[in-house]
């Protein structure tokens, strides 16, 4: 059927497709959290009901999104990356990009009473968002290792900071001035000595930023209704026909979300879930 001779605008819109067989990672930002943080009060210098709403909403967009097979927040920003072969929307990238920075902005603003119960929103609040490809497994870890040691930074900083001002009676400014040029074992010592603060104490929270994974937990319905398949080799991919009617044995293992505050730049954490760069 012919269009209206309207139709034609339609060539106007361009396609947009990510490069295939790349990894994506889409990352989004806070927009003005620190006017946002500061007109609602967030502690200083981590606020973990805030950063657990930032959690919530994270979890929310792995929940809808299944080709996400990690995130990785702190502060007001959110990392997700897509197993490399996903075909979501046709890899289109505006498409995505809306899509998930607008399901995560809608989830931060609906579960913002349960986490901050009375501290009505003043405001609209809004994320940024944007998607980097990356060619390799390699780089892909060296972004995570970059925000996380982002997050180790800014930590540390912060928390000398806030301590300078807040118990220690500095201005900004003067905090500013005290931690001006001095590297980390200085900043240690400052917490420590001056503040009886021992850093690597603080909430993994705070120091690691958080890590959303999926992690596969046994199905036990699944061995109940089995109870003739005594041997466990041979069993993963042939479909199992019961008296009962059809049914699949091992179909797609169950997962849960998992929330971690662990480290993501060593091997161990890449070791043993081979799952995540895995297509
Ligand atoms: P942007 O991203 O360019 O629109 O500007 P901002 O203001 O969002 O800057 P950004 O994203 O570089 O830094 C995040 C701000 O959010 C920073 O000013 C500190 C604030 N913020 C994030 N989490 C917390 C928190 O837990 N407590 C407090 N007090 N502030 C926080
Ligand atoms: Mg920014
Ligand atoms: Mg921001
Ligand atoms: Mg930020
Ligand atoms: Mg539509």
């Amino acid at each position: 059927m012919a269009g209206s001779k309207f139709a034609y605008v339609r060539n106007f819109e361009l396609p947009d497709p990510l490069l295939p067989g790349t990894f994506m990672v889409l990352r989004i930002d806070g927009h003005a959290f620190h006017r946002l943080s500061a007109e609602h009060e967030f502690a200083k210098p981590n606020d973990e009901r805030a950063l657990q709403l930032m959690d919530h909403a994270a979890r929310d967009v792995m929940n809808e999104f299944k080709d996400i097979v990690l995130a990785f927040g702190e502060s007001d920003e959110y990392s997700f990356l897509f197993r490399k072969s996903t075909a979501l929307y046709n890899r289109r990238e505006a498409k995505i990009l809306s899509t998930i920075t607008s399901l995560f902005t809608s989830s931060y603003v609906y579960n913002w009473p349960t986490y901050l119960p009375g501290v009505p929103l003043k405001y609209c609040p809004s994320f940024d968002g944007r998607i980097v490809l990356y060619p390799s497994e390699q780089v892909v870890r060296d972004y995570f290792s970059w925000r996380q040691a982002d997050t180790h930074i800014n930590n540390l900083y912060n928390t000398v900071f806030w301590a300078l001002v807040l118990q220690g009676g500095q201005t900004t400014t003067e905090a500013h001035a005290t931690l001006r040029g001095t590297v980390s074992a200085t900043k240690h010592e400052i917490l420590f000595s001056r503040f009886g603060i021992n850093y690597n104490e603080l909430s993994a929270r705070y120091r690691k930023g958080s890590v959303l994974v999926r992690t596969e937990v046994p199905e036990p319905e699944a061995v109940e209704t089995q109870p003739s398949e005594t041997n466990s080799q041979d069993q993963t991919s042939i479909p199992v026909v019961s008296d009962q009617g059809s049914r699949k044995k091992k179909s797609k293992p169950r997962t849960i979300i998992e929330l971690l505050h662990c480290d993501i730049i060593g091997n161990d954490f890449w070791n043993s879930r081979p799952n995540i760069l895995a297509d």
